[in-house]
């Protein structure tokens, strides 16, 4: 489900100054992040975790109804989510953590390079009839969000929120 070869195609465009980004520092591993830098973005919702670590798994079913079940997602701060996520679709579908903005402006980046595809540790991209998992751990409070990143469907409605409590 991963495909490893073309995700740094995001962070090229980018750096060439294609799409929304212009200038701006977007190399890896920040490709999925515009305007700061990827330690900055990281910390602005958390770091990458193994699956074992993970103290509560979150099951998220993913459709061609556009929508994410559930859409809102309640975590607390230093929380492990382990996230499994299935696609009921038939149509391929993405589950990419971030905040609303940035997640926003990359939705605009691939409605102009639809055929990226992300394998960022806050991302997987789950086949039609497959799942896909990751896990991460929450280190700032604060509201948060989630989107499929597949041209048109966050436009569509396909997102949802994260709220992260003390
Ligand atoms: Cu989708």
């Amino acid at each position: 489900m991963r495909n490893r070869y073309v995700l740094p195609l995001c962070a090229v465009l980018a750096m060439l100054g294609f799409g929304a980004y212009g200038d701006e520092n977007h190399g890896p591993p920040s490709k999925y992040w515009a305007g700061l830098p990827s330690d900055q973005h990281a910390a602005l919702l958390g770091l990458p975790a193994l699956t074992s670590e993970a103290t509560r798994t979150i099951k998220v079913d993913m459709g061609d109804s556009m929508r994410f079940k559930p859409e809102r997602i309640e975590a607390r701060r230093g929380e492990t989510i382990r996230f499994v996520v299935r696609n009921q679709g038939q149509v391929k579908h993405e589950f990419v953590l971030g905040t609303p903005v940035e997640l926003k402006k990359h939705a605009a980046l691939m409605a102009k390079f639809p055929h990226m595809e992300h394998d960022d540790p806050n991302a997987v991209s789950v086949e039609p009839g497959a799942s896909g998992e990751f896990a991460w751990t929450f280190t700032k409070t604060g509201n948060f969000a989630f989107a499929c990143l597949v041209p048109g469907h966050f436009e569509a409605g396909m997102k949802g929120r994260i709220i992260v409590r003390r």
